[in-house]
């Protein structure tokens, strides 16, 4: 048992603990253990609290209160010395890190556009001005989608045209945008005019015009009596809207499961030494057609898919296809 008396005692004595050590105190942590000391789960001043069972029970109330007001004493102590002691590291930070304002300002450097970012938009701000929606699809693509919706069945030769890397048995990275016209068409009811494009992948041998991963914009145009000639005007508006004056295109035979008749376009700049094939187009198959539920004796139309970086090539005199890739700020910044 113990009497009231020795509690205060032992009040007093922490009180003149406290008012003692709580001005040497400066760090933070210093202050920290200090207050654990006094009030923490095992501190002092809780100590005192397990004592109140070794008092007689009439000296309980007191005690308590006694105790309280030492506890929150103890707790404004350090709260006020805490507040004090982070003003007081404040303003030496704010006096330590002085701003000369005479000093000269950081130069942040702009970004700009990726040639093949500004190419793109420009082909697809003039198809939309001629009346073309943008469409996109996935580039991992299914074997029907890619394949057979497109008259190339499995066994087909044709197959080996398009270096495919295969995700498993049934998936695939799409070798080319022609897939997107299938999507498109199973959607939509005649007419159809789309222009979809995006990112290719092929297992070709890289060299100055061909890259494993590049871009294309395929184009779809079904309506009733489009013809070849059709497809010619609309190329020769194109190539005239994004090169000038000066560019010469050449048409020449090709094979492709979905169209009939096929053509490979070819355009050579002015001075240039050499063609360059910049895209596969041609009539829609009939097949194609049937496959997405159109009515193939009523309607014809017309596809193309245009190599991106090879037009980019084209308009800029850019000799390597790679250079795209390279990450050369000072060949990327020529072009913004
Ligand atoms: C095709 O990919 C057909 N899907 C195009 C098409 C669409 C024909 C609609 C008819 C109707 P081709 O494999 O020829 O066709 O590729 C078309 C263009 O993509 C090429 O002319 C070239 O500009 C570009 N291209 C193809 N492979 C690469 C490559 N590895 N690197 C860079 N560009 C490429």
């Amino acid at each position: 048992m113990i009497a009231l008396p020795e509690l205060q005692q032992q009040i007093d004595q922490i009180r003149r603990d406290l008012e003692q050590r709580l001005p040497t105190l400066s760090e933070h942590d210093a202050l920290e253990a200090f207050r654990v000391e006094f009030v923490g789960r095992k501190g002092r001043i809780t100590g005192l609290f397990k004592l109140m069972g070794q008092l007689a029970p009439e000296a309980r109330g007191e005690a308590g209160r006694l105790i309280n007001e030492i506890k929150d004493y103890a707790t404004g102590c350090f709260d006020e010395h805490d507040q004090a002691d982070r003003a007081q590291l404040r303003q030496r930070q704010l006096s330590s890190d002085r701003i000369d304002l005479s000093l000269p300002g950081k130069h942040q450097a702009l970004g700009c556009l990726h040639p093949m970012t500004l190419v793109q938009r420009e082909i697809e701000s003039i198809f939309m001005k001629m009346g073309f929606d943008v469409a996109t699809g996935p580039e991992i693509e299914t074997e029907y989608y890619n394949f057979e919706a497109l008259n190339i069945p499995a066994d087909h030769p044709a197959r080996a045209d398009w270096d495919t890397f295969y995700i498993g048995d049934s998936h695939l990275l799409r070798p080319h945008t022609s897939p997107v016209q299938i999507r498109v068409m199973e959607q939509t009811t005649p007419p159809v005019r789309i222009i979809c494009p995006g990112r290719c992948y092929r297992r070709d041998t890289q060299d100055a015009t061909h890259s494993p991963v590049f871009h294309q914009i395929e184009l779809l145009w079904i309506e009733e009596g489009l013809s070849l000639a059709n497809l010619k005007y609309v190329l020769e508006i194109f190539t005239q809207e994004f090169f000038g004056e000066g560019y010469e295109m050449l048409f020449s035979g090709d094979f492709f499961p979905f169209t009939e008749p096929s053509v490979q376009v070819h355009i050579k700049a002015p001075g240039a030494a050499n063609w360059m094939e910049i895209m596969g187009a041609g009539m829609v198959d009939p097949a194609v057609l049937t496959n997405v539920g159109y009515d193939a004796e009523k309607y014809t139309g017309f596809a193309f898919g245009l190599g991106i970086e090879r037009m980019a090539m084209l308009r800029y005199g850019i000799e390597d296809i790679r250079s795209f890739l390279a990450n050369d700020l000072r060949f990327i910044k020529q072009f913004s």
